[in-house]
């Protein structure tokens, strides 16, 4: 069994595939926390079996195209580069899934809300490194990509992918080669002993188990980032799919859900308003502005109170935004025994970008990009 070596794994998450281990916390654990996520119930997406690597003997590759490939032991990466701490949101390109499941089967795991969770992660800069092996930052040259490979394989291939360079390089970009997860050593799940974080940009890139560094004048040509993690056309099917024809997905679509209360749950009949809870965040850096949540259906709305996270710049925001609302009862259900209602949430970044209402005309086949209003059915009781 090539996943017998796997780590042990919390018990309160909900997994979607035991082989390769891909889990989520539940919705109320997932923010109960507050704004980290602790590691034990951070959600985790494996492609493969989780490698055992000796730390003494890890050696990370990291090769500018055109000049002579550096390897660099992890104590190389602690001792001569300077340290960084970036508090971070990363998000599975599948979370929320199986709303779009629910109208039309996809191929992918079938994920609720919670393949997205909050770090603070400590290592060195990716820039620091890539000059380091002789990547010129001044110069726009030919190396358009920085690609990575994990040390995660089976009988065919290695995970890895690609980030353009100008997110590689920017001093701003606050891409890092993680080594602390929440002030501790990476847990093997998340990529034991470095791994890469891309903040603002799909999970998919976050590449643990770190071997390799190119940088390099083409993307990555592996699997994950030619012929998955794209999105379509809701009209485009399995027959005539051409991977080749859609980017590879990098910064991600502004989100949000709503955590508290969870499906079906009841509301007093003695109450007037419900209380709401969740998170909201958006790719390539852009913070939360505002959240609204609807008790009817988007006739009327009620702006959430938000916690946005302290000292983070509203157009360097890589970390999620938690929020809580007080949302009437409409009159039509107010202390109405058996009644159903369904309350809805929608996020707007700092670009202005805010949520589709619907999941059918974003609908794709891999299931991928899913962030139309978040809808909670409720049933009034006594
Ligand atoms: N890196 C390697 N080496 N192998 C993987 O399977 N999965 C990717 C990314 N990095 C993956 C990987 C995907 S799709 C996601 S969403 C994130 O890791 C998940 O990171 P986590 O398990 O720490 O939450
Ligand atoms: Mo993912």
């Amino acid at each position: 069994d090539p996943f017998g070596k796997d780590p042990e794994r919390h018990p309160a998450l909900i997994v979607n595939s035991a082989k390769p281990y891909n889990a989520e916390p539940p919705p109320d654990l997932l923010i109960d926390a507050g704004f980290t996520t602790p590691n034990e119930i951070h959600y985790k997406r494996n492609h493969l079996p989780v490698p055992e690597i000796d730390p003494e003997t890890y050696r990370l590759q990291v090769e500018v195209e055109g000049k002579q490939c550096v390897r660099l032991s992890l104590e190389d990466l602690k001792m001569k580069f300077p340290h960084y701490r970036v508090a971070a949101t990363i998000q599975c390109a599948g979370n929320r899934r199986e709303e779009m499941m629910a109208v039309k089967p996809v191929r992918g795991l079938s994920w609720g809300l919670g393949a997205i969770s909050t770090t603070e992660w400590t290592g060195v800069r990716l820039r620091d490194v890539l000059a380091y092996a002789g990547f010129d930052l001044n110069e726009d040259g030919p190396l358009q990509h920085v690609q990575f490979e994990g040390l995660d394989r089976d009988m065919t291939q290695a995970y890895g992918g690609s980030i353009p360079v100008h997110k590689a390089v920017d001093p701003h970009g606050d891409v890092l080669l993680a080594f602390e997860m929440n002030g501790e050593p990476l847990p093997r799940d998340h990529g034991f002993p470095v791994r890469v974080v891309v903040p603002g940009v799909v999970g998919a890139r976050s590449v643990k188990w770190l071997g390799k560094i190119i940088a390099s004048t083409g993307e990555s040509q592996n699997h994950w980032q030619q012929k998955d993690y794209k999105g379509f056309s809701p009209s485009v099917d399995w027959d005539t799919v051409d991977f080749s024809t859609a980017p590879a997905i990098q910064e991600l679509p502004v989100v949000s859900a709503i955590c508290a209360p969870t499906a079906h749950a009841l509301v007093s009949a003695h109450e007037d308003t419900i209380p709401v809870r969740g998170y909201a965040w958006s790719g390539g850096g852009r913070g939360i502005v505002r959240v609204d949540v609807t008790a009817d259906g988007g006739a009327t709305w009620h702006t959430a109170q938000l916690a946005p996270p302290e000292g983070q710049p509203l157009h360097r925001a890589w970390a999620w935004t938690l929020w809580e609302a007080e949302v009437p009862v409409p009159e039509g259900a107010r202390g109405k025994e058996g009644a159903k209602l369904e309350i809805a949430c929608k996020a707007t970044d700092a670009s202005y970008n805010t949520q589709p209402e619907l999941a059918a005309p974003i609908w794709n086949l891999r299931g991928v990009l899913t962030n139309h209003w978040h809808r909670v059915p409720l049933v009034v009781s006594d």
